[in-house]
């Protein structure tokens, strides 16, 4: 699926785009899937407005800022378990992260039509930050994504840099690294957009009249390990590609809750 030349832009730039990862039944059935999940999400009351929040836009601009964001997507729906194990995608995902590969998380992004939420520029690192920095985006395209309606942005080699200081964790100072700074990563439906969890990255609004879905898988080598323990997702440590080498720690250190007694 990708050449030596596209590992070395990876290692070089920190993000690489690959065309045609997904068919277009595959990008239909992963539509469906995510129309399903938001319409489940208002029957249930869970759809409150996932948008950030913070200064980097006018609170009157920003309030009207939309984005339909669900976690664990994998769980809703078996379209985005086949799709995150997709032959195309490991053979992407062990060339640039190398020979095992496991699932961190899971999520999905629509940006509806005008009001779509906009990314200012972050790392993903802060988040969940892991020792040997394999950990990787591969944001799915369900959509033909632009400038017009807030396609993906990255900095080039920013992730040559290390974590840097975000703002209240979320995201870098958004005057000194502005979303119109970004590089724009336009794409087509079915192509995917790997970077880096040090790569900057960020979006802007959608301002069209269409809407903007992506999925967004997270992977890493099972032998990067966190170093604080910050975040996590059920579907963590699902391996992808390869083995685990360390058999006593194939799961994530979690305790699970036991369910309150009900009278
Ligand atoms: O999909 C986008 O526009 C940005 C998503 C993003 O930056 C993230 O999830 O960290």
């Amino acid at each position: 699926m990708i050449t030596q030349n596209d590992v070395e832009f990876y290692k070089e730039n920190g993000y690489l785009l690959v065309k045609g990862v997904f068919n277009q039944a595959e990008v239909e059935e992963m539509r469906e899937a995510v129309e399903s999940i938001i319409k489940r999400a208002a029957i249930a009351k869970k759809d409150s407005n996932a948008a950030w929040q913070g200064d980097y836009l006018p609170p009157e601009e920003l309030k009207k800022l939309v984005l339909k964001g669900f976690h664990d997507v994998h769980y809703h729906d078996a379209a985005f378990m086949r799709a995150i194990i997709h032959p195309n995608m490991t053979a992407v995902l062990t060339k640039i992260i190398g020979p095992n590969v496991h699932l961190h998380h899971s999520k999905m992004l629509v940006k509806p039509p005008e009001n779509g939420a906009a990314f200012p520029m972050h790392q993903d690192y802060p988040y969940f930050p892991h020792a040997l920095h394999t950990m990787l985006a591969a944001s799915v395209h369900l959509d033909k994504a632009d400038e017009a309606n807030g396609c993906l942005r990255v900095i080039p080699g920013s992730h040559k840099q290390g974590g840097l200081p975000h703002v209240g964790a979320h995201y870098l100072n958004h005057k000194q690294y502005p979303i119109s700074e970004g590089l724009l990563c336009p794409a087509d439906a079915g192509d995917v957009l790997f970077f880096n969890y040090l790569t900057i990255h960020g979006s802007d609004a959608n301002r069209s009249e269409r809407t903007r879905r992506n999925v967004l898988f997270q992977y890493k080598d099972p032998a990067d390990l966190p170093t604080k323990t910050t975040h996590f997702d059920w579907g963590m440590g699902l391996m992808v590609a390869g083995h685990n080498p360390d058999f006593a720690k194939v799961k994530p250190d979690f305790t699970i809750r036991q369910p309150e007694p009900t009278a």
